[in-house]
């Protein structure tokens, strides 16, 4: 099985969070200076057919990008990775056997169940994540269940690190939110875990409280294309309008 690579590769490398079918979006994103991208096929706009697009823009900065595919399909793993993605984000792991099977879907025989074909990863830009292109598998946790399986989850054969979700872990706890101390808790154990078993930690944050408490993570998430659209757009609005209020005066 493709070996885990050293923690202290990935260490703080920060990461923007796609969910727009936008090939213009995502290449000023990635050349915004960020570590690495995270194209979500799980909400927002973006689809495995228009992944290529998205990757490409990426590789026109040299910026690895991470797919968090809609489901557990061994299928959809594949394609994302034939496409030329540095690895997929496999959401809502919930158990060892979940675990495996999606570690499987990532390798090929005779580890895993991954098929060959002609595809993009051929040609994609070599991934800046991984030396000699290999993929990185990365389960999920964000529920109650995948946290009471959380070693099960990050100890299994193939899965190079745990991805942490913390609003649908949130949801699932029946925590107020992603600081209540009960996530926060729940956070700090899953990132234990994963740690003492050498593999690889990262998480969505999306808030610069919750992110306070993921700063050891290998892989950070800031926040997402729409968040920064819309911080971006407000911050700007708010500049002009005192802008011009100062003018008047
Ligand atoms: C979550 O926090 O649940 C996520 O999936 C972040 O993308
Ligand atoms: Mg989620």
């Amino acid at each position: 099985m493709t070996p885990a690579p050293m923690p202290s590769q990935l260490t703080n490398r920060f990461g923007a969070w796609l969910t727009f079918l936008d090939a213009h979006g995502i290449e000023v994103l990635s050349g915004s200076g960020f570590d690495w991208i995270g194209i979500d096929l799980q909400h927002g706009t973006a689809t495995l057919d228009g992944l290529p697009g998205l990757l490409r823009a990426c590789e026109i900065n040299r910026t690895p990008a991470l797919v968090r595919t809609s489901g557990h399909s061994a299928a959809e793993i594949g394609r994302a990775l034939d496409a030329g993605a540095a690895g997929v984000v496999v959401p809502m792991v919930e158990s060892a056997v979940q675990a495996a099977a999606i570690a499987a879907a990532c390798a090929f025989p005779p580890e895993g169940v991954r098929s060959s074909g002609a595809s993009r990863s051929a040609i994609a830009a070599p991934s800046l994540l991984q030396p000699e292109g290999k993929v990185l598998c990365l389960a999920m946790i964000e529920s109650a269940a995948g946290l009471a399986n959380a070693e099960e989850i990050a100890e299994t054969e193939g899965i190079d690190g745990i991805f942490l979700g913390p609003y649908d872990l949130a949801l699932s706890l029946r925590a107020s939110g992603v600081t209540d101390p009960i996530t926060l808790d729940a956070i700090s154990h899953v990132l234990a875990v994963a740690r003492r078993l050498g593999k690889l930690t990262g998480a969505f944050s999306g808030s610069a409280q919750l992110s306070g408490a993921l700063r050891d993570a290998d892989l950070l998430a800031v926040d997402s294309d729409l968040a920064f659209l819309r911080s971006g757009a407000e911050a700007k609005l708010t500049d002009t309008r005192a802008a011009l209020s100062a003018a008047r005066v």
